[in-house]
């Protein structure tokens, strides 16, 4: 896709001039008459450069640049445009963040298009930049295998749910979930197949919570969901919701097919617990419990959920 330019100035000629040169160069041009024409343009086009003459009527090359950076428009420069006389402003507008300016009468087109295509360059880094940093983010607080949050992002949230938790004087809940003779269907249909179980489980998992709630990859085949604003019975039926949604599933995979079953755990801040380590351990426990009381239940702190 061509790069889109606005091109702004009171000057028919130089307005045409700078749009043929550009256009002949393959951008895309839009072109406004003056200041304040151009900051319409710009919120209608959203461009991805702005080449801007300093002097004009209504709104100068200065204000502008002041707008639309005030805006959070970060990601696009301006080229500014200045007379000989205006130098001091241009001064200004690199100072208020113009990314170059260039003295009128243009001896050379070229320097312009030499200035277009290196602030273009810059800015196509810039943005594959922020995208590697968002997927490095992103991979940083993910568990390759099922795309959940991982341990470690469990750590964060679970800080800032309690704090949460202790300003707004809500209740959540924790439930720890493990799968039920997991290591069996590994044996009996390869680990292949016990890794497609998982993924399906967090499908399955992220289908039947709430958008509100967050779940993770605890350990191997154990999950955490975070339930913010959450009373216990309101988790009785999450997690009653839940593991009927995994009983009723046929998992299936390279003509496998079979059926599981989990076991739960459940506690509540601040009801049952002072800290997110006591939470934890106590959502533990109760799993225990559920396994030890002949699993496919959900044991809540110190009594059955369902
Ligand atoms: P229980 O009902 O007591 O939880 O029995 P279980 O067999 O599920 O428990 P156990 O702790 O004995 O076994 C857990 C199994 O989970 C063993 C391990 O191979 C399997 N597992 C853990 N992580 C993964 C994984 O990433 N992929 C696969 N396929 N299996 C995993
Ligand atoms: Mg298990
Ligand atoms: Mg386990």
């Amino acid at each position: 896709m061509n790069e889109k330019i606005l091109v702004i100035d009171d000057e028919e000629d130089i307005l045409k001039l700078l749009s043929s040169a550009l256009g002949s160069e393959g951008y895309e041009v839009v072109t406004a008459i003056d200041g304040q024409e151009g900051v319409e343009r710009f919120h209608e086009t959203e461009p991805d450069l702005i080449v801007t003459d300093v002097k004009m009527p209504r709104k100068d090359g200065l204000q502008l640049l002041k707008e639309i950076k005030d805006a959070g428009s970060t990601n696009v420069d301006v080229i500014i445009l200045t007379g000989h006389s205006d130098e001091a402003t241009a001064i200004d507008c690199l100072r208020n963040g113009a990314y170059d300016y260039l003295v009128k009468p243009l001896e050379d087109i070229d320097v312009l298009l030499a200035a277009v295509e290196r602030s273009l360059q810059k800015r196509n880094l810039e943005i594959k930049n922020r995208r590697l940093m968002k997927q490095l983010e992103e991979m940083a607080i993910r568990d390759p295998l099922t795309g959940l949050y991982n341990f470690r992002h469990l750590q964060t949230c679970l800080d800032e749910e309690v704090i949460r938790s202790k300003r707004y004087g809500h209740t959540f809940c924790t439930l720890m979930l493990d799968i039920d003779r997991f290591k069996a269907v590994n044996d009996k249909y390869g680990h292949l197949f016990g890794d497609h179980v998982l993924k399906k489980l967090s499908e399955i998992s992220g289908r039947s919570t709430r958008s509100a709630d967050r779940i993770f990859r605890y350990g191997g085949e154990e999950f955490i969901v975070i339930m913010p604003e959450t009373s216990r019975e309101e988790a009785v039926s999450a997690a009653e919701r839940l593991m009927e949604a995994v009983r009723s599933h046929a998992f299936e995979c390279d003509g496998y097919e079979t059926k599981i079953t989990v076991s739960m755990g459940g506690s509540l801040f601040p009801d049952q617990s002072e800290d997110k380590i006591e939470l934890i351990r106590l959502a533990d426990k109760a799993l225990y419990r559920a396994k030890e009381s002949g699993r496919d239940r959900a044991v809540f702190g110190d009594g059955e959920l369902g």
